[in-house]
């Protein structure tokens, strides 16, 4: 098992939380993601290391950044 933690740009609200755990938890592998609005923190459970151009793919697919 894996866990992995990045930072989100942009997150305002429940809505955002919710667009976020939805895209990243479609990726390939993740068994789980927990998002923290008030810092951005997302942290992903997966089977094995999901790797950061995945996390990034997601994240921007829903319509945000991730801070490098
Ligand atoms: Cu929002």
């Amino acid at each position: 098992m894996s866990i992995e933690t990045y930072t989100v740009i942009g997150m305002t609200c429940g809505h955002c939380v919710s667009s976020i755990s939805t895209e990243v938890g479609s990726v390939p592998g993740v068994t789980a993601v927990d998002v923290d609005l008030a810092t951005g923190k997302v942290t992903i459970t997966s089977e094995r290391p999901v790797g950061c151009d995945a996390v990034r793919e997601a994240v921007e697919e829903a319509g945000y950044s991730l801070a490098s």
